[in-house]
């Protein structure tokens, strides 16, 4: 191979221009374009597909050929293609601390040689991606981001939230976990427990859906990433036809309705409190009229599975699982109170060998010891941290509240608390 350049291409901008000049004129250019898979921890998803960042490069006169770059490790992709010339811009921070090394390394080998131009700061990627993220937060675009996020990640993290504020906290936390990845959460669970606690009522569908659907808006007016709604049981048929209409305008990624029927009690509380499944018919019809009331079936509906919760066992939440899916749901969500994974796993094992594309969603609100990457390596596809911010609140809270009234001033509690100064700076606009 002459020349091989690696991009990521999120906007097609000069300074992409400027480098595949300069690379063209040094032979056959071959674009490394990579996919959304490579950049999963690495980078946001880009906005373009891999297919339209592909087409775009296809049409430029300094592009020869465009192949799929599916990991982000230029020593695996020199030793792949063994490149002449491994053209790239001269700024190697973030993921690509220490690839520079790796790719000389690799190229002296046989050789290689790599070339460098200057990188076009005026259009840093990272600073621009983001801003453009939040331009284009639509509905339509929320919904399909969600379902590329599924195609493309190995676990897709879902954070808990009650209101604008808690979203924020999940929108912007970002943490580097050592080997270069930075991981973020793709994303926001509205959740009936905490909703209805936030509000002071019980979690038995009383908290009204207009009043769930202006909180999931209020998020919406700040955050930019996925929202998946926990949407109990559905209600009535015809009435959740009627409800996904206004959750698929809206812009919502993915309504999870369970199989119970009757008044809904947490599940967490399992069989210490009368609850009712759903029969599969009854459950499936629910399902089909949660698709056919959407107008461009932007919303997907997640079956979510109580047979663990009630005591029935994994057979007969394998039975509703393969009929769910039957009547159209998107992805299945199979719940556990154990303390332990194994009747999750157990679930995954089997149901994979059926369904080995249909998404599985898990909820480690019990079994808390579980590691993300336990999760992923077991089939499980999206992580819920169901209630966590709201509990986290509340203890910080009543602590406080407690110490103001113990010691008759606020001073005990200060380090506790983020500063006045940081929570006047906290909003943009606010000073
Ligand atoms: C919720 O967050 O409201 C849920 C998950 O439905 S659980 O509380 O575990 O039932
Ligand atoms: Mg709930």
């Amino acid at each position: 191979m002459d020349v091989f350049v690696s991009m990521t291409m999120e906007i097609l901008h000069s300074g992409h221009l400027k480098i595949l000049k300069e690379a063209k004129k040094l032979g056959h250019v071959t674009v490394g374009l990579l996919t959304d898979g490579a950049l999963e921890n690495k980078k946001p998803t880009p906005l373009l597909s891999y297919e339209q960042r592909e087409e775009i490069l296809n049409a430029l006169e300094y592009v020869d050929a465009v192949i799929p770059q599916t990991v982000w490790d230029y020593g695996v992709v020199i030793d792949t293609h063994k490149p002449a010339k491994f053209v790239h811009g001269d700024k190697w921070d973030g993921p690509l601390e220490g690839m520079r090394e790796r790719a000389l390394d690799r190229l002296a080998q046989y050789g290689g040689q790599l070339v460098e131009f200057p990188y076009s700061h005026e259009f840093d990627s990272s600073r621009i991606a983001p801003q453009m993220a939040a331009s284009v937060a639509t509905p339509y675009a929320k919904q399909r981001a969600f379902r590329r996020m599924l195609q493309s990640k190995g676990i897709i993290r879902i954070l808990e939230a009650h209101s604008p504020l808690a979203a924020l906290i999940g929108e912007h936390m970002k943490v580097e976990r050592g080997n270069g990845d930075v991981l973020q959460f793709d994303g926001f669970w509205s959740s009936s427990l905490t909703d209805s606690t936030e509000m002071g009522l019980p979690d038995i569908e009383a908290l009204d859906v207009s009043r769930r659907l202006q909180n999931i808006d209020e998020i919406f007016e700040v955050t930019t990433k996925p929202l998946i709604m926990d949407a109990d049981t559905g209600g009535k048929a015809e009435h959740f036809e009627l409800k996904v209409r206004t959750m698929e305008r809206m812009g919502i990624a993915a309504a999870i309705i369970e199989d119970k029927t009757g008044l809904k009690k947490n599940s967490l509380l399992g069989n210490d409190v009368p609850q009712t499944q759903a029969s599969i018919p009854e459950f499936c019809e629910k399902i089909s009229a949660g698709i056919e009331g959407q107008k461009y079936h932007g919303m997907m509906v997640i079956a979510r599975l109580e047979s663990l919760i009630l005591g029935r066992g994994i057979d007969d939440a394998l039975t509703r699982a393969d009929a769910y899916v039957k009547a159209g749901a998107g992805a299945v969500m199979i719940h556990s109170r154990e303390k332990e994974p194994d009747e999750i796993f157990a679930f995954t094992r089997q149901f994979m060998q059926a369904h080995p594309t249909v998404p599985i969603v898990a909820v480690p609100s019990s079994y808390n010891q579980v590691y993300d990457h336990e999760l992923q390596a077991n089939g499980i596809k999206m992580v819920i941290y169901a209630n966590h911010m709201l509990r986290a609140s509340y203890k910080a809270m009543e602590q406080t509240a407690r110490s103001i009234l113990e010691h008759g001033r606020t001073a005990e509690v200060e380090d506790d608390m983020i500063s006045i100064s940081q929570i006047l700076k906290l909003i943009p606009g606010t000073v």
